[in-house]
């Protein structure tokens, strides 16, 4: 798998008069901060650009898109090129994929390890802790000096990627790129604002129950948390507004191994795995039928909550005695 250069894709984007900007499903703030960087910078050269999604970007993103955003498969015809980013299959844009397609030319940057070279370019960095820094290395590329708000949405794919400069991902290069940001006066703490301190009430109240039901197993070392739906009805929190909870539950001292068990219908529990420093949850969620990375995976069961709580407990007591 060979990737091609930067100097041959900025060529491609600056000879393209149309382009159309593919993130991911479920979008996070590098798959968003990654396509507002490179749409903004195709606009200010006088392109049409937009950033085709098919999921609502999340409130706290949602300054990012200053009308990139669209769900218009319409929007423009006669695409020149098809860029994705943050993205390295057709699974992750599947209401998409035929407009994909229709590109004259395709583009994919990503850095997740798993991405095939399925475009007529590619630029994969596994080593790349966001896509938004390879997507900051092609700006410079193109002979471009980011401003301001491009350098606010390199800076969002970034900080959210390594969880804010905490992750083993993160690299000297993210940091040496945080200070270019400095030196064009992106203002970080104003961004880290609008990403970090922007939630509903409902979102710290569904925290709360979720923290009410922590369970402490293995000797300290696993724990536990579960929602039921009726949890979510009753604080009238949005499905997304659950996902860092699993973070805040490996974050207990002693924990190497955690669990977040939530039901999203009646017989059916989606289950989110963390390991901190030794463990493996690669192979829990395998044998369970999910898939995922050693520190980050998941899996969906079809039984009922108390009978999944019980099984993950059995799974993590297994691996934290082989730990
Ligand atoms: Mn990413």
């Amino acid at each position: 798998m060979k990737n091609n250069t930067f100097k041959e894709i900025a060529e491609v984007l600056l000879g393209a008069g149309k382009v159309l900007i593919y993130p991911h499903i479920n979008p996070d703030g590098d798959a968003i901060g990654s396509a507002a960087a490179i749409c903004r910078t195709l606009r200010n050269l006088g392109k049409t650009a937009y950033i085709l999604i098919e999921d609502e970007v999340p409130d706290n993103l949602k300054f990012l898109d200053k009308g990139y955003t669209t769900f218009d498969h319409k929007i423009t015809e006669d695409v020149d090129v098809s860029l994705c980013v943050d993205c390295g299959d057709f699974s992750r844009l599947p209401a998409r994929e035929e407009k994909f397609r229709e590109g004259k030319v395709t583009v994919c940057i990503d850095h997740h390890g798993t991405t095939e070279n399925f475009c007529d370019y590619n630029y994969v960095d596994p080593q790349a802790a966001a896509t938004g820094e390879l997507i900051y290395a092609l700006i410079k590329e193109m002979g471009i000096v980011p401003d301001v708000e491009t350098g606010e949405a390199i800076f969002a794919a970034i900080t959210t990627d390594t969880g804010n400069f905490q992750y083993s991902n993160t690299t000297r290069n993210c940091h040496l790129i945080m200070a270019e940001l400095f030196d064009i006066g992106v203002d970080t703490n104003k961004v880290s604002v609008e990403i970090y301190e922007n939630e509903r009430p409902e979102k710290l109240m569904i925290t709360a129950r979720a923290f009410s039901t922590i369970e402490i197993i293995g000797g300290g070392r696993g724990a536990v948390a579960h929602l039921t739906l009726k949890d979510m009805e009753e604080t009238g929190a949005r499905p997304f507004e659950t996902d860092r909870i699993i973070e805040n539950i490996r974050s207990i001292s002693g924990v190497e191994y955690a669990a977040f068990i939530k039901e999203k219908e009646p017989g059916v529990i989606r289950v989110s795995l963390r390991a901190k420093r030794r463990g493996d949850v690669a192979k829990i969620a395998a044998d369970l039928g999910g898939g995922g990375h050693v520190k980050a995976a998941g899996c969906t069961l079809y039984m009922p909550l108390d009978q999944a709580v019980n099984l993950i407990k059995e799974k993590m007591e297994e691996a934290i005695k082989a730990l």
